[in-house]
This record gives C-alpha cells, sequence and structure tokens, in this order.
C-alpha cells in the first residue's frame, strides 16, 4: 500500500545513503535515483506477492525472446500502473520538486531499435495488466540504441551511456549466472548403456548474470520480470591459466564477455551478418533456456511435459537458436532420446514473423555458424536432414521444393526456415502482412503445414501512449466515459456519441491545441525553430528506411514550396512538416534523407517571402520519450510505406489513439485502422500490394515516363541535382536522384515506387487541407480516430496469443492488507 509519509522519508533517506547529502543538496539526478529507489521498494512487494503467487498456482509461463526491448522510461509508467502517480506528484511538490522534471532526468533504456522493440515492450505491459506470468528475456546492452545528433543537417550517431549513472529499477541476481560455451569441438563417447554423449571441449564460456527489471501490472498488483542478461568473464582473473601459460586464452575470454553485451546492432529491417551478433543471439538464448529448464525442474520432475508449462514466444528468427539450444539441454544434459526432445521442443516454440524484406532474412554461412556453435550445428543440420524427408515424402521427386525450403542449403543456415519447421505456431503482425506471408514469401511452408499459420495484428499500450502521453486527453476521456477504457480500450468507442457534439469538438481540439503548444516549445527549445500550433502537424516518426518512403514525403515538401514561389497569393493553409527518424550507422541512403530532410528544413523556414507558411522540423533523437510528446500533438499521422512492405506499423495505432488523422497506403495495420475508422476518416492514396507485387514481378516500371510527362515532378527531381538544397553543390543529393531514376545504378529504378505514388500523395495532401479548414469535420474526424482504436490495443493481441497459441492461465495476486 502506498503512503505519501513513508514515501517522502524513503526519498530523504536514498539521498542520504545514496550520496551523502540532503535532499535540497541533491543534483536534480540524484533526486531522479532517491524517488525511483523509493519506488521501487513499493513495487518490491508486489513483486514478491507475484512471485509467490507463481509458485503456488504454478501457472503456464511464457518466456518472449527477444533480442530487443525498446522500454522507454519506467517511473512515470511505473507511478501508473501502481496507481501512486498523483500521490507521489504531490509527495514530491511537498518535498519541493516538480515529478515531469524528475521524470526528464531518467535515461530511456533503449535497447532496441524501433517497432520490433517497441511491441515487445507493450506487450510486457499488457502481460502483466492481464494477469499473465511472463518473462520477457534479452540482452543487457551496455550502449542501447545511438543518440543521434545532427550536425550540418548530417546525423552522428554518439554512443547511448544508459547506464552511466546506474539503472535504479534494475536488480543484479548473480545467484542465477549461467555458463555460455562458444567454439571448440563436439567429442562423442558412448556410455555403457550404448547411448552416445557429445561433449563439447576446448571452448571458450562466458558466464551470463541476470539483471531483472519489474513489469507493473496497471492496478492488479502483477509484477513480472524483464530479465536481461549481462556478460562476465568465468573467472576475472585466471592466474593459474597465466601459470601454465594460458594467458592467451584468459584473455580471450574475458574479451569476449565485454565485447558480447557491448552494443546493440542498430539495424531495423536489416541484417549485417557479423558473427558477434551471433554470439550475442546464442548468449542471451542459452542463458534463458537453461534458467527456464531450471525454474520447471524445481517444481517438476518429468521434463516431458515441459510444454505444459513453458511456451518460448521467438521475436522474430533473432532468438530461434533457442530451437535447437532448447533439443541440446533435452537430450545432452536430461537425457532425452530425439524424437522425445523434439516433441518437447516442437510443443514450445513458437515463432513471429515481423518483415518480408529479403535484406532483415537471417542466414548464417555453416562455416561461421559451426564453428561457433558446433553442437548446435549438429542439431540443426539433423533436424534439416529430417525435414528434407517430410518434404521428400510430401513431394516426391520435387527439387525445388527442397530448394526453397531447407533449413541447410547453399552453404547457409536460414534461420527462418528453422523457426517454421519446428515452431508450433507461425504468426504474422497484421492481417495482410499474413496474407501476404501465406501466398507469397512463406507460399511453400504454409502449403505444406498451414495448421502452423495465423495472425496476431500488433497492438500498442494505451497506458503509455494516452494515459501518461497524452494526459489531458486522458482525462478528458475518462470525464465523458469513465476510466474502464485504462484497461478495456474497446470502451472508447462510447466516445463516439460525441463525434457531433460541438462542445466536445471544442474540448478536444482544444486539448490537441494545448499538446501543439507544447511540443512547439520544444521544438524551438530544440530546433530553434518557431512553428505556428494554429498550423496543421503533419508528422512522419519512424526509423528511416528507404521502404517507409520519408523521401516521398520530403519530396512532396518541395513540390508544395515550389508551388507557393510560384504563386505566392495561392490559398495556402500552414503546415509544418515534423519528421523523427533515426537511420542505422551504415545505411548511406537513409543518412542522406536525413541531411535532405534538413537541407530543405534550412532554406524553407529561412524564406520569409513564403510567409512561414510552409515549416519543415527535423526532430533530434526520436525516442520512446519524445515520442509521447509528438503522437499527443499530431494531426495528420504519416504512414505511407510502399503498399506489402510495412508488416504492420505501430506508430499509426499511438497517432490514431491520440486523434491524428492517417495519411497513407493500404499497406500493414493501416488496412485495419481504415476498417475500423471509415474510409471517410482517413486519407488513403497509392498503389496497393497486389498492384506492387505485380509490378515488381514484372522488373518494375518506367519512373522516367513519369519524369518526362510530369513538369513538377520534373521541377523537383531537377532541384537535387541543381544544388538548389545545398548551396549549389549538384553532387550533394546525385544518389537519391539516381535511385529514383536509375541514371547508373544496377538496382531497379525507384524500388519503392516513390514517383509513381507521388501525384496521389499529392492528391491526398489536397484533400487533407480542404478537411482540415473544415473545423467541425476535421474534429469529427479526429474524435472519431480516437475513438477507433479500441481494436489496436496490445491487450487484445495478447489475448489472442494467450486464446490461440500460448493457452496461459490467468492469475490473480494476493496481497497483504
Ligand atoms: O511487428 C512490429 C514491427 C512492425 O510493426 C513493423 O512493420 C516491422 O517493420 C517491424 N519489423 C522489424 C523486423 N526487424 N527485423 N529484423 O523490425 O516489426
Amino acid at each position: 500500500m502506498f503512503n505519501k509519509e513513508t514515501f517522502k522519508k524513503s526519498v530523504k533517506d536514498n539521498v542520504k545513503t545514496l550520496y551523502r547529502r540532503t535532499l535540497e543538496e541533491a543534483t536534480p539526478q540524484q533526486v531522479f535515483q532517491a524517488v525511483s529507489y523509493a519506488v521501487k521498494d513499493v513495487i518490491i512487494d508486489d513483486w514478491l506477492a507475484t512471485q509467490k503467487t507463481y509458485e503456488k498456482e504454478d501457472p503456464k509461463t511464457v518466456y518472449y525472446m527477444s533480442m530487443e526491448f525498446l522500454m522507454g522510461r519506467a517511473l512515470g509508467n511505473n507511478l501508473l500502473n501502481l496507481m501512486a502517480y498523483d500521490q507521489v506528484r504531490e509527495a514530491l511538490e511537498e518535498l519541493g520538486f516538480d515529478l515531469n522534471a524528475i521524470e526528464d532526468q531518467e535515461p530511456d533504456p533503449a535497447l532496441g531499435n524501433g517497432g520490433l522493440g517497441r511491441l515487445a515492450a507493450c506487450f510486457l505491459d499488457s502481460l502483466a495488466t492481464l494477469g499473465y506470468s511472463a518473462y520477457g528475456c534479452g540482452i543487457r546492452y551496455r550502449y542501447g540504441m545511438f543518440k543521434q545528433k545532427i550536425e550540418n543537417g548530417y546525423q552522428i550517431e554518439v554512443p547511448d551511456q544508459w547506464l552511466k549513472d546506474g539503472y535504479p529499477f534494475e536488480l543484479r541476481r548473480p545467484e542465477y549466472a549461467k555458463e555460455v560455451k562458444f567454439g571448440g569441438y563436439v567429442r562423442v563417447e558412448m556410455e555403457p548403456n550404448g547411448k552416445m554423449k557429445f561433449i563439447q571441449e576446448n571452448y571458450q564460456s562466458v558466464l551470463a548474470i541476470p539483471f531483472d527489471m519489474p513489469i507493473v501490472g496497471y492496478n492488479n498488483h502483477v509484477v513480472n520480470t524483464l530479465r536481461i542478461w549481462d556478460a562476465e568473464a568465468i573467472n576475472n582473473f585466471q592466474l593459474d591459466k597465466f601459470d601454465k601459460g594460458e594467458y592467451h586464452q584468459a584473455v580471450e575470454q574475458e574479451n569476449l564477455a565485454k565485447t558480447i553485451v557491448e552494443v546493440l546492432y542498430p539495424n531495423d529491417n536489416h541484417y549485417a551478418g557479423k558473427e558477434l551478433r551471433l554470439k550475442q543471439q546464442y548468449f542471451f538464448i542459452s542463458a534463458s533456456v537453461q534458467a527456464a529448464i531450471e525454474k520447471y525442474k524445481k517444481k517438476h520432475s518429468d521434463i516431458h511435459k515441459f510444454y505444459e508449462k513453458v511456451t518460448f514466444q521467438l521475436n522474430d528468427t533473432h532468438p530461434t537458436v533457442a530451437i535447437a539450444e532448447l533439443m541440446r539441454i533435452l537430450m545432452d544434459e536430461e537425457g532425452l532420446e530425439w524424437d522425445e526432445a523434439w516433441e518437447v521442443t516442437t510443443k514450445t516454440c513458437a515463432y513471429t514473423n515481423h518483415t518480408i524484406m529479403a535484406e532483415a532474412l537471417e542466414k548464417w554461412p555453416i562455416e561461421l555458424f559451426s564453428k561457433l556453435l558446433p553442437r548446435i550445428y549438429q542439431i540443426i543440420e539433423e533436424i534439416n536432414r529430417r525435414f528434407i524427408m517430410e518434404i521428400q515424402q510430401k513431394y516426391p521427386g520435387n527439387q525445388d521444393k527442397i530448394k526453397k525450403m531447407a533449413i541447410i542449403y547453399d552453404g547457409q543456415v536460414k534461420m527462418a526456415h528453422l523457426a517454421i519447421a519446428s515452431g508450433y505456431s507461425v504468426n504474422g503482425v497484421a492481417k495482410l502482412h499474413t496474407e501476404i506471408l501465406k501466398n507469397q514469401e512463406l507460399k511453400d511452408f504454409y502449403e505444406m503445414m498451414p495448421w502452423k499459420f495465423n495472425n496476431k495484428t500488433n497492438g500498442i499500450t494505451q497506458r503509455r501512449f494516452l494515459l501518461h502521453g497524452n494526459q489531458m486527453l486522458a482525462a478528458w476521456v475518462t470525464d465523458h466515459i469513465g476510466n474502464e477504457w485504462i484497461t478495456d480500450l474497446p470502451q472508447i468507442s462510447r466516445l463516439k456519441v460525441y463525434a457531433d457534439d460541438e462542445k466536445a469538438q471544442q474540448e478536444f481540439m482544444n486539448i490537441k491545441y494545448q499538446n501543439k503548444q507544447r511540443l512547439a516549445k520544444y521544438i524551438y527549445e530544440h530546433n530553434g525553430i518557431e512553428v505556428n500550433p494554429r498550423s496543421i502537424f503533419d508528422v512522419q516518426v519512424k526509423r528511416l528506411h528507404e521502404y517507409k518512403r520519408q523521401l516521398l514525403n520530403i519530396l512532396h515538401v518541395m513540390y508544395l514550396y515550389n508551388q507557393l514561389k510560384e504563386h505566392p497569393d495561392m490559398d495556402f493553409y500552414p503546415r509544418t512538416f515534423i519528421f523523427g527518424a533515426k537511420a542505422a550507422a551504415g545505411y548511406r541512403r537513409a543518412k542522406l534523407t536525413i541531411k535532405l530532410i534538413n537541407a530543405v528544413a534550412d532554406v524553407v523556414n529561412n524564406d520569409t517571402s513564403i510567409g512561414g507558411k510552409i515549416k519543415v522540423v527535423f526532430i533530434e533523437d526520436y525516442r520512446v520519450s519524445n515520442a509521447e510528446m509528438i503522437f499527443a500533438a499530431a494531426d495528420v499521422s504519416e504512414q505511407i510505406s510502399t503498399a506489402s512492405k510495412e508488416a504492420s506499423g505501430t506508430s499509426n495505432m499511438k497517432f490514431m489513439l491520440n486523434g491524428a488523422v492517417t495519411l497513407g497506403t493500404l499497406d500493414g495495420a493501416n488496412v485495419e485502422i481504415v476498417e475500423e475508422v471509415g474510409e471517410e476518416n482517413a486519407f488513403i492514396f497509392g498503389l496497393r500490394s497486389d498492384e506492387v507485387i505485380q509490378y515488381e514481378k514484372n522488373g518494375g516500371y518506367y519512373p522516367m515516363d513519369i519524369f518526362n510527362n510530369d513538369q513538377d515532378i520534373r521541377k523537383v527531381l531537377m532541384q537535387l541535382i541543381n544544388g538548389t538544397y545545398a548551396n549549389g553543390d549538384m553532387e550533394m543529393f546525385r544518389d537519391i536522384y539516381d535511385s529514383l531514376l536509375n541514371t547508373k545504378s544496377s538496382e531497379r529504378a525507384d524500388t519503392y515506387f516513390i514517383l509513381k505514388d507521388f501525384k496521389p500523395y499529392a492528391d491526398a495532401h489536397r484533400q487533407v487541407e480542404a478537411a482540415y479548414r473544415d473545423e467541425k469535420r476535421w474534429a469529427k474526424m479526429a474524435i472519431l480516430n480516437t475513438a477507433s482504436c479500441g481494436k489496436f490495443t496490445s491487450d487484445r493481441t495478447i489475448q489472442q496469443y494467450v486464446d490461440e497459441i500460448w493457452h496461459l492461465d490467468k492469475v490473480q495476486i494476493e496481497t497483504e492488507g
């Protein structure tokens, strides 16, 4: 139970014991730490109670295995879920502090790149809130997603030292450390009973040390655990090895431990094939699988029934070594025969596919894989051998099937194939995406084992992205329909009756306006750009990727600017185009697109002749904490990926929840958003996914035709190579120009159909402008977007995973007092 006076005392005591200071002397960071430790104290009681209940009731547990958890800040979210936010705010006010300012002291634990990692974080929130036993299993990267600085318009990557001041919400658990082995070779021994024993020898190993973070459910006393693994050398100081002349090996083990968790690979939807990445994967998977088995064995004696109490959800292919690791432990350590181990494994592991982008599919060269994980490789070879036999049985003589479906082929280990062949469920993350998987990308697998395939449309947690991120709107919603939406988002549809109510419209838009003012202030403070909160806030925030087509957006801004320059008196509703995006450090064209956005911003924002009618803002270091504020302030949600490429998208749902109207293609979950809100309350344009797929099958289209026949587009493209946005430098943006028209490169021209969709996009923008001018119409659309987003709660997604895949048992926590 939360007690204000005890809390205040605890904050003061913490400052004293942690820093030997009084509260008055403490720095803001020290106050944040002291407050967070006081909050952790409150959490711990529920954490223990949850553990106790789980021990007593022994519910089935999901282990959500993910290389990424993009958690965002914990303090505010924990307080809300503990129902202690207001009391803590008051307590801190009484102590002379502002809770918002203290929240701002928290680093964003950014252990993820984008959608996939943030989804994992939303899922943990929902699992705890719904009362399901769950562990998140991941890596405690010393450096998370890099911090982005913009210098001279270019992205600069700065290391993210999120642990520099210590992270108060984590708990080191050395008692659960696990050894993880790499390399060496496998020796086979015959046991007296005739069984073969496989022994890994001459390996290097590291110690995996778990750090646990509490995941607080909303108002239900459930506290689950995100377990992220750190690495340490087995023996920090191996004097004995030194003496024996094995100094080299000792140093190597030390280095392995240091490097393995050093940094998150900053690639989204792209796989770089680095050995260290495979080491990271096996490292956290081996530790997590060992821990899951150890925990199971504490209560159960029959390992054959492991799957009755445990399920592993593999978040994309990154954790798929779990399949072979589970097989290894079951056979080599638990003594099961192949068939027995296979039955357990295939009933335990399930796989989520998050992309159809070919460059994101993980394939490891056999040589690298087998050298690093010799026993795991042997097991995968055997899985492959048996799987090929199954394919042959089903499709006798069809070599093509083997070529397309084998797990090991052409010198490579294909992780998606391993996951599909061995898992009991394969799911996509939006209806359209799942259909594309079934009918195109994974067609052969679907035909062979249709029962494994299912869809789980993504979702987001309304608790972070409305209750916390947009407190004014959250209060307004609660005033109108009560607070059940917080745990039952479909209730929000009860707002629909207010869509035509003028008073409600005014209040809704007034809240939007205040949120726009808040963002305008942030932009002024961070970018030095003044933006007009009465202008349309048109926002695209997400990773920078060609398929997401930030380029289409900025080319359209260039076009609008040309229009304004050519017709200075045209009736033009002021617009602010807001971008936020990190590009992978090695992704040249994405980084050049950032430069282009900033270059256009420079020219447009400083051209007094257009009277501030267009402003372009690139928000530096887009991350979860500033995202919450950005969604709250958006009028228009840009969701403009090339149809078929965005598996789901989740920012589209966060914008919708906050009353922004989607301007988008029929891609990913946009399709379902439009189904929910109605096509009249969104602006849909462009090629459909089947059209894109058809063009791709035919080798593309001829963007040069568009260039030759459309002078507006031609003018914009020529401005890429005539120095308009580059102080006369004609080369700076030539690569972008070339990519669209393929004057030089070997890649297909305009791979992402930017020119093809340009005019429909411009038309859609005209419709947005017209709709926005009609205040009532816009307010109605905005309210209806918020009111129609019930489907997109991650609570719904998780309940579907539970009902259709995991079959977990719901738990209620008994607390004392
Ligand atoms: O499912 C979460 C998220 C989707 O919303 C995005 O559409 C999709 O691009 C993203 N996929 C990845 C794949 N990464 N890899 N590898 O991040 O997943």
